[in-house]
């Protein structure tokens, strides 16, 4: 299955709300695995069909950390349905901004609803790396970034440095 190219911030794309997805079928079960694919590869432990420019509220996730024991997670139309009160704190990468990563704060434990690959509708709750992954994906699919928790100071330090680094690829590309 082909890997997708991930868009870099700042992009539009990464700021659009994504659209739920009406059907589950062999033809988003494709896409769900050429996402996780793409997500093995880069390597990471999440990603949000938007951050390979497709406008779907689709996330793949695997926080295993034994590469012959993966535990991949898909969800399709996912819906954080509560977050605890108490907090934890994660120092937060993103495939979309490399190289950049912050502490950020976010509930400790959240339940979801979603679709999973086989159509079938679940619920599950979440703690510790999977409830901060989760809760950072499903921002993905609202149009919202980890640096949006950060000071503008911070927030326009790393994008100003991803316009740099950006300018630095296409520079290697053309
Ligand atoms: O959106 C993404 O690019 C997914 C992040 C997953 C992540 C979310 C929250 C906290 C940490 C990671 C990417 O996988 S970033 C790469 C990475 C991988 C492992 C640990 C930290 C960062
Ligand atoms: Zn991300």
């Amino acid at each position: 299955m082909p890997q997708k190219k991930i868009v870099i911030e700042p992009d539009p794309i990464l700021r659009k709300k994504s659209k739920p997805v009406e059907k589950v079928d062999d033809e988003l079960r494709r896409l769900l695995d050429d996402m996780l694919e793409t997500m093995y590869a880069a390597p990471g432990i999440g990603l949000a069909a938007v951050q390979v420019g497709i406008l779907k509220r689709l996330i793949v996730i695997d926080i295993s950390k034994d590469e012959d024991k993966k535990e991949p997670l898909f969800l399709i139309n996912p819906k954080i349905i509560s977050k605890s009160q108490q907090t934890s704190t994660y120092e937060e990468g993103c495939l979309s901004l490399p190289g950049h990563f912050a502490e950020i704060e976010r509930p400790a434990e959240c339940e979801i609803n979603f679709i999973d690959y086989n159509g079938k509708k679940k619920e599950i709750k979440a703690d510790g790396l999977l409830s901060t992954c989760i809760q950072h994906e499903v921002d993905h699919l609202d149009g919202v970034l980890f640096i949006d928790y950060l000071s503008k100071l911070k927030k326009d330090m790393i994008i100003k440095k991803l316009v740099k680094h950006k300018k630095e690829l296409n520079k290697i590309v053309l």
